[in-house]
């Protein structure tokens, strides 16, 4: 296994020259706590930008701890930082549409600066690594790498919350940036609802076909997975305990005296909710006056992006808003706010979370939070009570901590009022719970966890899809059908057997493909099934007279070889469903001329090949989505094939079907199928590895063989049929000749018609 290369916008060190010497620190912020760890215990590699200048000594020093610097022209950086990743992204994926400012240069800038990142990952990058890019800066780097790089293993991991799918929408570039992230084998976020907001935004948006976690896109597919970042609790535990913070906490408590810690401790950003976190303390003092002497709250906040007037405006909004509180309810010597605008060290983090009686994590959005997680981590007696957003993405694994919505004020204050006066016992069950978990889900296992998920996504994705080119699987095919005493071919039609029409009725089956499917339904001991989404009346005027059996509508309906009749292999859908469905149907149909809907017995249809294609287009994803949205807890499957939007029984595919005729049909020591869209896959998902299954055509499939064409399955049936023939002692023309074989007479009377044949119990004739 190679290295792991991890890609974050900044390296996680600020370097300071101190006289002669350099000087690294660890910068600080959740991404740098998250990866810290990992950086330290494997062996990998970290590229990122470095704020200031960078010499030969500098670099040096830095490639001691195995991190690279990635340069860029200051104005670019400045555009793709300030400008498009926390202008644009940062605010609109946190909610805050009102402080999203637009400027396309700013666009620009961002993709010129992802694809420098792109040269540096690949020149440094090998063939084994792993590439791990880490966060909203870097969105469109998975596809322009995934171009350069193709058979690399590529993970993206989201740091901060992934929007409604109607807030993403806003973005002009929500298209550009999406398909930028599809380059990656494996994007991870903090909880389901991102993960089900990013591939409901695909859907929408791209139109992309979604299989279970996996987004499918023209070169394959990309999965998608929750994954909570952790703390390293450990490490917490340690640095609580460690002389350095016990000297601090012992500082600490003495200013304190024995008045009651509230601490907050955060970047400083709007995001964090900081005013109205005050504005709750306000509200606090106001109502309930001994907290004003009997209480103290800290405030420590870590500078960033302070040259963005955003930024600095809420820098002097907090400021003020500290100073009213403590003139309206301070004493000389006793200030109710007690606030820090700095980064301190690790130690006095963790000396502060060990002299906080209460905790205020209270995010207006925010992707996980760890402040909350490092807080508890560091109580080690089990005290300590956690007031928490209901909107980090915290929220969702710390349940046993006091959920509140920070917007509240009223609701926020009397929650922390009942925190601060919250007795032992309690303090103890729940803190004691949430050690259990915090401890459980560390940062190195996340990390693991994720990387893990990476390999295996990759290994899933890389079931041989031959494609023709490593022709050696045909030769296998065709001796292993040739040694066949019973065998099963399973096809699909439109698009498998026969080339894809825009016009359904003008795909009629021309005599070649006629003559070849009669020879082989003729020969003895093979079993052909045509396993089709098309209706009952067009498979059996077309094959009707082969010996073949017929499966209609994707497994609905199924006609033997020996049977005139259609029997009813899976349930129709139901009428009241399928007549909610047609309303809204009819809706599209009015709004999209030249689309139509069919019903069949299984489902109901909405086809717009014949409307203009880019209405018909971005009407079919609307659809999907209502439907789906629709559909959501019922046993029902809307799908989107080329040119239509289907609903129909969740329980009936192909895979279903395939199932159900082997059933009947007995054992077989050679199977093949073959098929060439979406609906063809869940027959590939289902056979068993010995089965030979074959895709035709481009995209991912979970097939194990591919063609490219419809001829070219035609060509390898045709040989492997005619060495079968050869190797059970017949003429490759034999069975084909009428009446020759005494037992079967195969006719083609004339090509273009129905073939005609005559056996007993078999065929129509
Ligand atoms: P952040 O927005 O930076 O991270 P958070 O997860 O809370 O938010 O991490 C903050 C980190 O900075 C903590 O490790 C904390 O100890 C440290 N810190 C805060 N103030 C400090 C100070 N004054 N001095 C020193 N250290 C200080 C982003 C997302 C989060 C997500 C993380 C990780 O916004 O939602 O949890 O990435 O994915």
């Amino acid at each position: 296994m190679g290295r792991v290369i991890l890609v974050s916008n900044r390296l996680p060190v600020t370097v300071r020259r101190t006289g002669r010497d350099i000087a690294l620190t660890r910068s600080a912020g959740g991404l740098v706590a998250g990866l810290g760890p990992i950086h330290d215990a494997e062996d990998s590699l970290w590229l990122g930008t470095l704020g200031g200048e960078i010499d030969d000594e500098r670099r040096a020093e830095l490639e001691k701890r195995r991190l690279i610097p990635v340069t860029l022209p200051r104005e670019r950086a400045r555009r793709h930082y300030e400008g498009y990743s926390n202008s644009v992204l940062w605010p609109l994926f946190h909610y805050f549409l009102e402080a999203v400012e637009h400027d396309p240069q700013d666009f620009e800038a961002y993709r010129t600066v992802n694809e420098r990142f792109a040269d540096a990952v690949v020149e440094h990058a090998g063939r084994r690594d792993r590439i791990w890019i880490h966060d909203y800066h870097l969105m469109l780097l998975p596809m322009m790498l995934r171009k350069r790089l193709p058979d690399a293993r590529i993970g993206f991991f989201l740091h901060i919350p992934f929007p409604s799918s109607e807030i993403f929408r806003i973005l002009p570039q929500a298209d550009e940036i999406l398909r930028g992230l599809v380059g990656a084998d494996l994007i991870g976020l903090h909880t389901f609802d991102y993960a089900r907001h990013l591939t409901t935004s695909f859907r929408r948006i791209c139109g992309s076909e979604i299989v279970r976690d996996a987004i499918e896109w023209e070169g394959g597919r990309s999965h998608v997975r929750a994954f909570p970042l952790g703390v390293d609790a450990p490490r917490f535990n340690q640095l609580a305990a460690s002389p350095e913070a016990e000297r601090r906490f012992g500082n600490w408590r003495r200013r304190a005296g024995d008045r009651k810690v509230v601490l907050g401790v955060d970047r400083l950003d709007y995001s964090k909710g900081l005013v109205q976190r005050l504005e709750v303390y306000h509200h606090l003092l106001s109502e309930e006056a001994k907290w004003r002497k009997d209480a103290v709250f800290l405030q420590l906040c870590v500078p960033t992006r302070s040259t963005m007037k955003t930024y600095s405006d809420l820098k002097q909004q907090v400021d003020q808003r500290v100073g009213q509180i403590n003139g309206e309810f301070g004493e000389m010597g006793r200030m109710p706010v007690h606030y820090m605008y700095r980064s301190v060290p690790p130690e006095e983090v963790a000396a502060l979370y060990r002299l906080a009686d209460v905790a205020v994590v209270t995010p207006l959005r925010d992707g996980m939070n760890l402040v909350a997680k490092e807080y508890i981590a560091a109580r080690q007696d089990d005290s300590g009570v956690l007031v928490l957003s209901e909107f980090a993405g915290a929220a969702a694994e710390l349940g046993e901590a006091l959920i509140v919505n920070p917007w509240d004020v009223q609701g926020t204050a009397r929650i922390l009022s009942r925190a601060l006066e919250m007795d032992a016992g309690e303090q103890r069950r729940r803190m004691a719970a949430l050690r259990r978990r915090v401890a459980s889900n560390t940062a190195q296992r996340w990390a693991r966890s994720f990387l893990e998920s990476l390999d295996a996504c990759v290994a899933g994705e890389a079931t041989p899809t031959q494609s023709s080119e490593d022709s050696s699987w045909i030769a296998r095919l065709g001796a292993a059908f040739a040694a066949s005493r019973r065998a099963l071919i399973v096809l699909d039609y439109d698009g498998t057997l026969q080339d894809f029409e825009a016009d359904p009725s003008a795909a009629r089956p021309d005599p070649e493909l006629i003559s070849l499917l009669g020879r082989l339904g003729a020969a003895e001991s093979i079993e052909v099934v045509i396993l089709s989404g098309r209706d009952r009346e067009s498979l059996a005027r077309w094959f009707g007279r082969l010996p073949a059996h017929l499966v209609a509508e994707h497994g609905s309906f199924l006609k033997t070889r020996k049977r005139r009749r259609w029997e009813e292999l899976g349930p129709g859908v139901d009428r009241s469903v399928a007549d909610d469905v047609e309303e809204v149907m009819e809706s599209f149909v009015a709004r999209t001329p030249g689309s139509f809907i069919e019903r069949k017995h299984s489902g109901i249809a909405w086809h717009y090949r014949k409307a203009e294609q880019h209405l018909g287009m971005r009407r079919a994803r609307e659809l999907a989505h209502h439907l789906t949205i629709y559909f959501a807890n019922r046993p029902m499957r809307v799908q989107q094939g080329a040119c239509v939007v289907e609903v129909h029984n969740q329980e009936i595919d192909k895979g279903w079907a395939y199932r159900t005729i082997r059933r009947r049909l007995g054992s077989f020591d050679f199977v093949l199928v073959a098929g060439d869209d979406r609906t063809d896959e869940d027959l590939f998902e289902v056979v068993p590895p010995d089965v030979w299954s074959i895709k035709i055509g481009a995209g991912p499939s979970a097939a194990r063989h591919r063609l490219e064409s419809p001829e070219g399955l035609r060509a390898l049936l045709a040989s492997a049929l005619a060495r079968r023939e050869a190797s059970h002692g017949r003429s490759p023309s034999s069975s084909s000749t009428a009446g020759q074989s005494g037992e079967r007479l195969t006719h083609l009377a004339h090509p273009g018609l129905p073939v005609a044949f005559t056996e007993d119990g078999l065929g129509d004739v």
